[in-house]
């Protein structure tokens, strides 16, 4: 049987939610914040994705690192507490652990023999950092940090950035998110994008933004070679 698709010539990821958990977050902030750990968790997630629309739109580039502090000590305001009660979290995003699913992921498209990349909003020693400690790096091929352009995604510029680096046209690559943001981007590029859901259960109550791209295709992890023409 032929795959349903033509298969792409390329994959590349997100990091941050995608190839690593934001969960343990909660239990970091919960430690230096007690009874506000989940809330300071996705506020400083919040704070830190909006920085980066922000800083781009406004053209005030600065590092993910500086974004990232920036925003944990936002989110700490927000919900009262002392940023200085959470000087354990610096240097936090750096040690997520991989999700379940992605080194096994990513190992089956290195059996398929389809390149990988990790592009990301990290900076690049960022980056680095997150991936080795995840215990990822050594499974992709590529890596490109949005430092090379000073803007964070959804700009098509850094989405150029995979494309450049591949050598192909955007309608050859396959890209893995799991924020809805991204996979709006990604798809508005050209990208053949499959937005992560952990489970198929929990599709139904998520939603990508509504700004007129074509639909990324919703995906588990085990579904993606498939997805992207690379197994039947
Ligand atoms: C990344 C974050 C923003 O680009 O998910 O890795």
């Amino acid at each position: 049987m032929r795959p349903p698709t033509e298969p792409v010539a390329a994959v590349w990821f997100d990091l941050y939610g995608t190839l690593v958990d934001l969960d343990p977050l909660v239990d970091a902030c919960e430690a230096g914040a007690p009874g506000h750990g989940a809330d300071v968790a996705e506020g400083w997630r919040a704070r830190q994705v909006e920085a980066s629309w922000l800083r781009t739109l406004m053209d005030r580039w600065a590092p993910f690192e500086t974004v990232t502090r920036e925003a944990l000590a936002a989110a700490a305001a927000d919900v009262g507490i002392d940023v200085a009660t959470l000087d354990a979290l610096d240097g936090a995003f750096e040690r997520l652990p991989a999700r379940q699913g992605a080194a096994e992921c990513l190992r089956a498209l290195r059996d398929l023999g389809v390149p990988t990349g990790i592009l990301s909003n990290g900076s690049a020693t960022m980056i680095e950092r997150t991936s080795r400690g995840a215990g990822l790096r050594d499974l992709v091929d590529e890596v490109r940090s949005v430092d090379a352009v000073r803007r964070y995604k959804p700009d098509p510029a850094v989405y150029r950035l995979a494309t450049e680096a591949s050598g192909l046209e955007a309608a050859r690559v396959g890209f893995v998110t799991a924020n809805g943001w991204d996979a709006a981007g990604a798809a508005a590029f050209g990208f053949r994008v499959a937005w992560l859901r952990p489970a198929r259960d929990v599709v139904v109550a998520a939603v990508v933004p509504a700004v007129g791209v074509p639909d990324p295709v919703v995906a588990t992890w085990n579904e993606l070679p498939r997805l992207f023409g690379l197994s039947h």
